[in-house]
């Protein structure tokens, strides 16, 4: 195993790569390791990814038939949240009869495209079912909770993130709890949402997702952060806060987001920008757009940021062409200022400073996938692949356990039923694919092997 810790002189790191599968099925294959590059990331999650964040998307269920729009996100995004799709009204239409078919569509679409979930969301005044806006009271409350369970019990190990609460306060100058049906059943319905979500899914972070909370002067935030305060003291087990980031002239980017983000994150929560759009265009979209990233980047907790929609038409709010690409699917300002910004920030935190690898394996045959270590971090580490020889390659990627792939970008990746292994063909963008793995401890390299299709 590398030891990863200890003096901090640069390393190079020489490990021999195992060809894994049975000699037919790896004909005309080699795999060679040579010295990694540092060429800029040249897509949204994998610079990200460089960082230790994640970079996600909202994706609409019928949008997923329009090439255009899956090319985008699947190229440029690695993680997911369902636009709709799972929400209340959508997973338990009737009350105890529920419905997951057009979020297993989104997320089947996600983790096969080798990106991760935030699950949107569990409790929420808004886009109820008819049945439950008409409850009150122990009825609703215990309704609500048996959502939230059997909800999250179907989707646990699918998602990593859960909104397990939506906009629970107040616009406005009040700070106090925004009345709702869920509210009047007692003030206690965030926590007890909170501690059913955790009993029903351990292993996904909790949040709690809000709008109008990026100023920190604002008596929303403030009170949502009392909120948080008092739950990490109290031991309500909370895990993340969400801020959704609708942006526009009357709600514009304020000049202490940062603040607001260092000071959650202080509590001991993470922090995740959830739902992102700025209205407007040009060079002004672009650098509000940039000092979001900034933002994030310059808290270590800020783990990722989701934009709300692929194109602007894509948008709920579309007259005010928010997005990072245009209703063509061409890349705007906004775009590029996001890149430039991913990509100019502090490589994620980690024992190892840059990248190494090594040259090794059979150079020959139709096809080499050439390994290259990315970023290391305490829990996991990227790697990078480049195929040579073909532009028609299928390269599996076997991770040991208890390593766990979390992400890839650049590549159309599929899964065996271990987990273990990952297919990864080509998917238009080019010959060269990267992921995470998260470690557990095991530094040991992945196994390559390619084959041609
Ligand atoms: O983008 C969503 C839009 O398609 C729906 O019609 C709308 C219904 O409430 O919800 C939109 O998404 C919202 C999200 O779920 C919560 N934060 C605000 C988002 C924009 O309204």
């Amino acid at each position: 195993m590398n030891d990863l810790t200890g003096d901090s002189a640069p390393r190079r790191r020489w490990r021999a790569a195992v060809v894994t599968g049975t000699a037919a099925a790896l004909a005309a294959c080699t795999v060679l390791l040579l010295p990694g590059t540092s060429n800029a990331a040249t897509t949204l999650g994998a610079s990200a990814a460089e960082r230790g964040r994640y970079f996600g998307v909202a994706i609409a269920g019928g949008r997923l038939s329009d090439t255009q729009y899956t090319t985008i996100a699947n190229r440029e995004f690695n993680m997911v949240t369902a636009e709709n799709e799972m929400k209340l009204d959508a997973t338990e239409p009737n009350q105890n009869q529920f419905s997951f078919s057009s979020g297993d569509r989104i997320v089947n679409w996600a983790i096969s495209n080798g990106k991760q979930v935030r699950g949107h969301t569990l409790a929420w005044h808004s886009q109820q079912p008819g049945w439950m806006q008409n409850m009150s009271g122990t009825a609703l409350r215990n309704a609500m909770l048996n959502h939230v369970t059997r909800v999250a019990t179907y989707y646990r190990g699918k998602i990593h993130s859960w909104d397990v609460v939506n906009e629970a306060f107040a616009d406005g100058s009040s700070g106090a709890r925004r009345d709702s049906n869920l509210q009047r059943t007692g003030n206690d319905w965030i926590e007890a949402a909170f501690r059913a979500a955790r009993a029903a899914d351990p292993g996904a972070k909790l949040c709690y997702n809000d709008y109008n909370t990026d100023n920190w002067s604002h008596a929303k935030t403030q009170a949502v952060y009392r909120m948080v305060q008092d739950f990490k003291q109290r031991g309500v087990p909370i895990d993340c806060v969400g801020f959704q980031a609708h942006f526009n002239s009357g709600n514009p980017v304020p000049n202490n987001y940062h603040t607001t983000l260092q000071n959650f994150a202080d509590l001991g929560v993470d922090v995740q920008i959830t739902e992102l759009d700025i209205e407007g265009s040009g060079s002004s979209q672009a650098e509000q757009y940039r000092g979001i990233v900034q933002a994030c980047l310059a808290v270590t907790r800020c783990n990722g940021i989701t934009v709300w929609g692929v194109r602007d038409s894509d948008s709920w709010r579309a007259s005010g062409t928010p997005l990072l690409f245009n209703g063509s699917g061409q890349k705007k300002a906004a775009y590029d200022a996001v890149l430039a910004a991913l990509n100019s920030g502090q490589p994620g935190p980690g024992p190892s400073g840059s990248p190494s690898s090594s040259p090794t394996g059979q150079p020959g045959g139709s096809c080499t996938a050439t390994y290259s270590e990315g970023q290391k971090w305490n829990d996991r580490f990227n790697g990078q692949v480049t195929v040579t020889g073909s532009d028609n390659w299928i390269v599996t990627v076997t991770v040991s356990p208890p390593q766990r792939m979390i992400a890839t970008w650049n590549v159309s990746a599929t899964w065996d039923s271990s987990g273990n292994v990952m297919t990864g063909r080509p998917n238009g963008n080019g010959n060269a694919f990267g992921f995470t793995v998260q470690h557990g401890g095991n530094w040991n390299w992945p196994a390559l092997a390619c084959r041609t299709a």
